[in-house]
């Protein structure tokens, strides 16, 4: 028996690139973190952010601490998912950690991550819970549905046999089969389901998690293994929401095999649906290569079959032949057991995780660093103007102050009465922005009224009452693009309505800044497409599943409307994102305007009150000058703190050594 110690201690396989890489990777985010930290309490120190950027500020950094990168297998049934799997990450224990067998092995999603607030343990969803309309992500929230059983992790070889849960099976009758919605009477599909005495043969579990410390998962990476796809019991929400959110998707195909009329039928409807072939974070894996291993032909001749062989799979695919990597799973999980470095070379494995990094990793970096300038960049400008207009502000006091030098009662005078004109001034523009204030509130509610949630529940409401007497695949159809199309509509009315109140904040920005030298700032654009495209590749991805054999043989009420009701609820989400996200913004929006107002009303009373105290004794008046002189000093250093920052986080990404 093996301890977790001795697994701890023993030394990682240096050729496990896509570890070395992650670790760069989380370095690189650990930094990022780092800066922000520091910007906050920056920030925090010098009063100048508002509640609401505070808000943001936490917010952002705690999702970049929680940051996840999920890579899916997905394949037809016996390619060799569970063994690339058992090959890449598991091989450090020496055996075959998840059941990986001849056949229809894997039965449930299985989902590999790590999270510390939870002991190890392999979670486990009960099949019967596909009879509520609750989906997978709903029931990740309600503990009480999952049986937890902990993992001894001393001992492989229990483990491995906790493991097996992931496979297992049980007998049903037709009826509950059909009612499940795994089994179609007559149909091809099901067919190898029905046991000789009639009974049928269903998974157990419907979803497994298993909680796992091992060191890619504790460094945020989540895996997630399916079974077979072109199953009839595939859940829709693995294509609609588990599927696209993943950074990346692993397609399997086996070299002794080649690529089948069904594995064409799963990357079809699975993995590259509609315009999405192109798109970085998909790729192949033609595994089973060892199969052309043939003892007696030369080494080059079987590299000229395998190369072969991947360029027929990337023609057949349509997608680049450097997409496609031909490994063989099996002997690189055994040249790892080994230690046999020619195995694991000659096994391909080492190029498909160099391969697996080089894709994922980098472009999660530059999504993420996105996420930080557009969530924080502006912030970061507003706090660099604010510094500046309280600069210039203060060397423009102290011209006044200098000027008086030698000067008399009047001149002190003279300057009291046209600040204070001024003053006025500027309190008549603050008294103006107040009523533009509740015009700007008014537009900002209808921009909330057009995405709100509960408008989207009338239009999924009305268009399942008029399917009500179609639950069938092309009644399906209709609904999905009435669905659509009303969503997209109001998205378009949310837009013309963001930009209206981006104009008005302009212009109160632009008076502000031409009347009252207040700070130059350009408001923060709000752009709704990213959520139009994703709703747009959710209407791709649920056509393609739509006309999937599945869903074919599935003229059945139960199955259709469960598909409509993964649907609804994954256009709801994205639309809740969408007005949660225009919510921050009307916000951030404002923000900078409203601080610096106030700011602006300070620092004019704290010229008077100078002015005042000079008025009272001249010799104030070299006391306040050096007074003014410390305070610019300061304001100089945190001008050059902020462009430090700014530096910081525009700096390019570490290129890789
Ligand atoms: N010769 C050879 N056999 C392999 C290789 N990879 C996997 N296999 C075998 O192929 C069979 C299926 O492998 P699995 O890992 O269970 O395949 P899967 O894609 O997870 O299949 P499901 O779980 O049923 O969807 C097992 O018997 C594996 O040992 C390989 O590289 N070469
Ligand atoms: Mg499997």
């Amino acid at each position: 028996m093996i301890s977790a110690q001795k697994i701890k201690e023993r030394p990682r396989l240096a050729i496990n690139e896509f570890s070395r890489r992650l670790g760069v990777y989380k370095h690189w985010r650990d930094e990022l973190i780092d800066i922000l930290i520091e910007y906050q309490t920056w920030v925090e120190s010098h009063g100048l952010a508002s509640g609401e950027e505070d808000l943001q500020l936490y917010e952002l950094i705690d999702s970049l601490r929680s940051d996840k990168l999920t890579i899916a297998l997905v394949a037809e049934f016996s390619r060799g998912k569970t063994e690339i799997i058992n090959a890449i990450f598991f091989a450090d224990y020496r055996q075959r950690l998840l059941p990986s067998e001849a056949g229809r092995t894997t039965m449930c999603p299985t989902e590999l991550r790590y999270d510390s607030n939870e002991a190890p343990c392999l979670k486990l969803l009960p099949i019967e819970t596909r009879k509520t309309t609750t989906t997978i992500s709903e029931y990740k929230r309600m503990s009480a549905a999952w049986t937890v059983i902990p993992l001894d992790l001393d001992s492989p070889k229990k483990l491995a046999e906790t493991f097996q849960q992931t496979i297992k099976t049980k007998p049903v009758s037709e009826h509950d089969a059909e009612e499940l919605g795994l089994y179609r009477p007559g149909a091809e599909l099901t067919a190898h389901l029905l046991n000789s005495d009639g009974t049928v043969e269903i998974p157990v579990w419907r979803h497994a998690i298993i909680n796992f410390p091992h060191p890619l998962l504790k460094q945020g990476l989540v895996i997630l293994d399916t079974p077979g796809l072109n199953a009839l019991g595939t859940e829709p929400e693995l294509t609609l929401s588990m599927l696209p959110n993943a950074q990346a998707v692993l397609f399997v195909l086996a070299a002794d095999a080649g690529v089948t009329k069904t594995d064409l039928q799963v990357w079809n409807n699975h993995v590259c649906p509609a315009k999405m072939n192109k798109s970085p974070g998909r790729l192949v894996a033609l595994n089973k290569i060892d199969a052309l291993w043939d003892e007696l032909a030369n080494h080059s001749a079987i590299a000229a079959a395998i190369a072969r062989q991947t360029q027929e799979t990337a023609r057949t695919l349509n997608i680049s032949k450097n997409q496609v990597l031909a490994i063989s799973a099996q002997k690189g999980l055994l040249g790892k057991i080994k230690t046999d470095h020619a195995l694991i070379e000659r096994s391909g494995l080492p190029a498909l995780e160099a391969k697996l990094s080089d894709e994922i990793i980098p472009a999660r970096q530059e999504l993420l660093r996105e996420r930080v300038i557009h969530d924080i960049g502006s912030m970061v400008e507003t706090t660099s103007a604010m510094i500046e207009a309280r600069l210039a502000a203060v060397t423009q006091q102290i011209k006044e102050l200098q000027a008086l030098e030698g000067e008399n009662d009047d001149a002190i005078q003279d300057l009291v009465t046209r600040l204070r004109e001024e003053k006025q001034a500027y309190d008549q523009t603050v008294v103006n922005f107040q009523n533009t204030r509740s015009v700007l509130s008014q537009h900002v509610r209808t921009l909330f009224d057009y995405l709100s949630v509960e408008v989207f529940d009338d239009l999924a409401e009305k268009t399942r009452q008029s399917m009500s007497e179609s639950w069938t695949t092309p009644g399906l159809r209709k609904g999905m693009q009435d669905l659509f199309d009303g969503v997209l509509e109001t998205m378009e009315k949310a837009n013309k309505q963001a930009q209206q109140v981006r104009s008005l904040v302009q212009a109160v920005y632009s008076k502000f800044h031409s009347e009252h030298g207040l700070a130059k700032i350009k408001p923060l654009n709000f752009s709704l497409l990213p959520y139009r495209s994703q709703l747009q590749k959710l209407y791709e991805e649920a056509e393609a599943f739509r006309n999937s054999p599945m869903m074919i043989i599935m003229e059945q009420h139960f199955v259709v409307q469960k598909f409509f009701v993964t649907l609804v609820g994954r256009a709801r989400e994205i639309l809740g994102e969408c007005s949660g996200a225009a919510r921050t913004w009307s916000k951030a929006i404002m923000a900078p305007i409203l601080s610096q107002v106030r700011e602006h009303k300070i620092l004019m009373e704290q010229r008077l009150e100078n002015l005042r105290k000079v008025h009272e004794n001249f010799d104030n008046l070299g006391d306040r000058i050096a007074e003014l002189e410390a305070s610019r000093q300061n304001l100089e250093n945190q001008q050059l703190v902020i462009r430090n920052m700014l530096r910081k986080i525009n700096q390019p990404l570490p290129v890789d050594p």
